[in-house]
């Protein structure tokens, strides 16, 4: 697990889902992106920055909405650190990635040392345990075996084979209960004990929120961050955290 030392307030958002299909979702995050490095000692992204991410040479082959995101961070990342967390839809994010944007890899979980103490970082979907399918699904991708095997195809197989998963992911997620693609309260629970820290943040629920829970007789919390979607939504959301001395304050995108 990395420890990250942070000093100055941080800035954290997750579940942008960069695509070809989301313009004004891209422009919304480039602005933030140059905020944050305006504004932030430090920005932190744990996961989900990418609609699908199907390898790291992607980059070399970048069309324009893509050339433009990595621009924004690598604009960032010259400026303040960038940190990338991998989530559910860009596991496959590695080191070539992060050494053309000047960024550095979170591990999964990440324990930040901030102004405001001690606090656990991570994507999200590993505490969704109620929802079988997705953990087989999960663990066959993050199968180092798997991943060369994928990685060893054409840039234009990989890309039908991600469409074809997140139309599966889709159609499969009509069927699920709210409560089944939500976190499991004992996964949560065995995060805060391991980690011994009494602050968990992480994305991928997409149910933006502050839970406040008691385990083993301490004050614990557990902050969501929200996903973006300014194009298909009405409003438009998304937003992000700030972690400073006097604690944790969520910001929205749309009265920001
Ligand atoms: O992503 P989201 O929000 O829709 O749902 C997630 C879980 N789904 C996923 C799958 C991703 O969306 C797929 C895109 C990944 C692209 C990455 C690179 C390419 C990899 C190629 C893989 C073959 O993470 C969803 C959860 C939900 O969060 C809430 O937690 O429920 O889980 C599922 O939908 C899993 C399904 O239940 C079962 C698996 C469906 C995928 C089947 C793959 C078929 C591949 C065919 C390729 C030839
Ligand atoms: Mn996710």
């Amino acid at each position: 697990m990395n420890k990250v030392k942070l000093q100055g307030p941080v800035w954290l958002a997750s579940d942008i889902h960069l695509g070809p299909a989301t313009p004004a979702t891209a422009e919304a995050f480039l602005g933030f992106l140059d905020a944050a490095a305006d504004e932030a000692a430090a920005l932190l992204l744990p996961g989900d920055i990418f609609d699908a991410w199907i390898g790291d040479d992607v980059v070399q082959v970048a069309p324009p909405w893509l050339a433009t995101a990595l621009q924004g961070l690598k604009r960032t990342a010259a400026r303040i650190p960038l940190w990338l967390g991998r989530g559910n839809r860009d596991f496959l994010i590695g080191t070539d990635l992060a050494h053309a944007l000047g960024a550095h890899l979170l591990s999964e979980p990440a324990l930040l040392e901030t102004d405001y103490g001690r606090i656990l970082l991570t994507h999200g979907d590993e505490y969704c345990t109620d929802d079988t399918a997705y953990q087989q699904f999960r663990t066959m991708v993050r199968d180092p075996r798997w991943q060369a095997e994928f990685l060893a195809k054409s840039i234009p197989e990989r890309m039908t084979m991600a469409q074809q998963a997140r139309g599966e992911s889709q159609s499969a997620n009509q069927m699920k209960s709210a409560e089944i693609m939500d976190v499991n309260a004992q996964a949560v629970e065995a995060a805060f004990r391991t980690a011994e820290v009494n602050i968990l943040v992480h994305g991928h629920t997409h149910r933006p929120a502050r839970h406040v829970l008691e385990i083993d007789g301490r004050r614990c919390e557990r902050w969501v961050l929200p996903d973006w979607e300014c194009d298909h939504a009405n409003p438009p959301r998304g937003g992000w955290l700030i972690i400073d001395r006097d604690g944790l304050t969520p910001y929205d995108l749309d009265n920001a």
